[in-house]
C-alpha cells in the first residue's frame, strides 16, 4: 500500500467510486491492519451532530410524512395521475404514489355502508359487506396495474413519469374471487362476468371468467393498511396482469353471464377480442422495461454508474433484461433483484463505465413465455400505421450527451 496516498486526506465529494469497490468488495477486506490502527489509517475529524430541533424535522401532527428534504410528486390532471418512477427504488411504489386513473373523480365511500352484490347466473345471489369480505380467507399478492394507454412520446425533456407513469406496483391484500363464486355456487355454464364500479362513471368492464377461477381478487388492503379512495376505498377488483381498465374500484356489482355486454366503455375505448372489433388486444399487458435511472432530467459523470430500471410482463414472470449502452449494438444481460414474482415489477442493474461519450443506452425484457419486448419500428411493422395508443410498449432509449445530461429519445410513430 502506498502510504504517501494514505495520509492524503480525501473528500467525499472528489471520492470516485473504485472499480474494487464495484467489481471486488472481497478484495478489500484482505488487507488487515498488522500493528496500531491508528498508525496506518487516515485520520479524520468527526463532524459534530447538528442540534436536531434546528432541522426542518416532522412537526407535532405531522409525523409520519416524508423527509422535508425529499419530494416526489404524482403528475395530476384531471382525469390522472401519474407515477414518479425516476424518483422511486426497486418496485413497491408509496400508496399516495400510486397512479390514479378515473372517469368521474374519487368517491367518498362509508365502508359501513359499503356492499358488494353477486348476481346472475349463481345459485345464491349474495350482497356482502366489507366485513363479510374480510371474514373469509384472505390472500396478500404483489403485483402490477398499467394503464392501457400507457404511453406518451414527443419531446427530449420527458421524464419515465411522463412516458409510463401510468404503472404502478403495491402489496394487495383480500379475497380471491373464486372463493366467493364457489360460495355463490356460479352456474358452470356461466362464460363472462359484468363488473360495475359505483364512482359517478358507473364504470362497467365485461370479463371472461376464466380470470375469476385464475387469479382475481376483490382486494382491500394495499401495502399494509386499507386501500386508498384513490385505489378503490373501501374495495377494488384486482385482475392482475390484466389491463388497468378491468380493475374496477369502488366495486358494487358483479354480474355473471354467459354473454360479453359491450358496455359503452368497453366498446368506445377498452376492447377485447370480439370479431368486428378493429382493436384485438388481448387483456394481459405485454412485456415491458424502462431504464428509471439514470433518466431525464439526471445527469451523471465519467466513471462507473449502475443503471437501474424495472421490467415487467401481464403474461407472467420476467426472466430476462438487457441493456445496451452503444445504441442498441451490444446488448448485455441485467442483474435482476429477487424475488421475481408473476405478473411484477421487477428490478434490474446493470453496472456501466461511461468513458465520457455521446450514447444511447436502453432494455428490452423478455418474459416467461418467450416474448421479448419490440422496438417502436417493430411494434408499426407487427399493427400497421394506424397504430392507435394502447397497449403501447416499445423499448425506450435514453441519450447520453457528452455534459453528463441524460434526455428522452422520441420516436414518432405517426
Ligand atoms: N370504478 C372505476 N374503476 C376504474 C376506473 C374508473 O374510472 N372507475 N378507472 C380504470 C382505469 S382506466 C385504470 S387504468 C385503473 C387505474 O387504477 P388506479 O387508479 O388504482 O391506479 O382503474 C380502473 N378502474
Ligand atoms: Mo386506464
Amino acid at each position: 500500500m502506498n502510504m504517501e496516498q494514505q495520509d492524503k486526506p480525501v473528500k467525499a465529494t472528489e471520492k470516485k467510486i473504485s472499480r474494487r469497490t464495484l467489481l471486488g468488495g472481497a478484495l478489500a477486506t484482505a488487507i488487515l491492519p498488522v500493528t496500531s490502527v491508528f498508525a496506518k489509517y487516515i485520520q479524520v475529524g468527526v463532524p459534530a451532530i447538528p442540534d436536531p430541533t434546528k432541522q426542518p424535522g416532522p412537526l407535532p401532527g405531522k409525523v409520519g410524512t416524508r423527509s422535508p428534504f425529499e419530494s416526489p410528486v404524482k403528475k395530476p390532471s384531471d382525469i390522472s395521475s401519474r407515477t414518479p418512477l425516476q424518483d422511486l427504488y426497486s418496485t413497491i411504489t408509496p400508496s399516495d404514489l400510486h397512479f390514479e386513473r378515473h372517469h368521474a373523480g374519487v368517491p367518498s365511500i362509508d365502508p359501513n355502508q359499503y356492499e358488494l352484490l353477486i348476481h346472475g347466473m349463481v345459485e345464491r345471489p349474495m350482497k356482502f359487506s366489507l366485513h363479510d369480505l374480510k371474514r373469509f380467507p384472505s390472500v396478500t399478492r404483489t403485483c402490477f396495474i398499467e394503464c392501457a394507454g400507457n404511453f406518451r412520446t414527443g419531446k427530449e425533456d420527458m421524464t419515465v413519469q411522463e412516458i409510463l407513469g401510468l404503472t404502478s406496483q403495491s402489496e394487495w391484500t383480500g379475497v380471491m374471487l373464486s372463493t366467493l363464486f364457489r360460495e355463490l355456487g356460479v352456474d358452470p355454464k356461466a362464460t363472462w362476468f359484468l363488473a360495475e364500479g359505483g364512482d359517478a362513471a358507473v364504470l362497467t368492464r365485461s370479463i371472461p371468467i376464466r380470470k375469476a377461477w385464475d387469479d382475481a381478487m376483490i382486494v382491500y388492503a394495499q401495502n399494509g393498511e386499507a386501500i386508498r379512495p384513490e385505489q378503490g376505498y373501501p374495495a377494488r377488483l384486482l385482475l392482475p396482469g390484466w389491463e388497468g381498465n378491468t380493475n374496477v374500484k369502488w366495486l358494487r356489482r358483479i354480474e355473471i353471464s354467459d354473454a360479453p355486454y359491450f358496455t359503452r366503455e368497453e366498446t368506445s375505448k377498452y376492447t377485447y377480442p370480439v370479431k368486428d372489433k378493429i382493436r384485438m388486444f388481448s387483456f394481459e399487458m405485454d412485456a415491458r422495461s424502462i431504464i428509471t435511472y439514470p433518466s431525464f432530467p439526471q445527469t451523471i459523470e465519467r466513471g462507473w454508474i449502475e443503471i437501474r430500471g424495472i421490467a415487467w410482463s401481464g403474461r407472467g414472470k420476467v426472466v430476462k433484461v438487457e441493456v445496451s449502452t452503444n445504441a442498441g449494438k451490444n446488448w448485455n444481460e441485467a442483474r435482476l433483484q429477487d424475488p421475481i414474482l408473476e405478473k411484477a415489477h421487477t428490478y434490474f442493474r446493470h453496472l456501466w463505465h461511461w468513458d465520457g461519450s455521446e450514447t444511447e443506452i436502453l432494455s428490452r425484457v423478455t418474459d416467461e413465455t418467450g416474448y421479448t419486448q419490440p422496438t417502436l419500428k417493430q411494434l408499426i411493422d407487427a399493427r400497421g400505421k394506424d397504430i392507435g395508443g394502447y397497449h403501447m410498449n416499445p423499448v425506450t432509449a435514453w441519450r447520453v450527451k457528452r455534459d453528463g445530461n441524460v434526455v428522452f429519445k422520441p420516436e414518432n410513430h405517426k
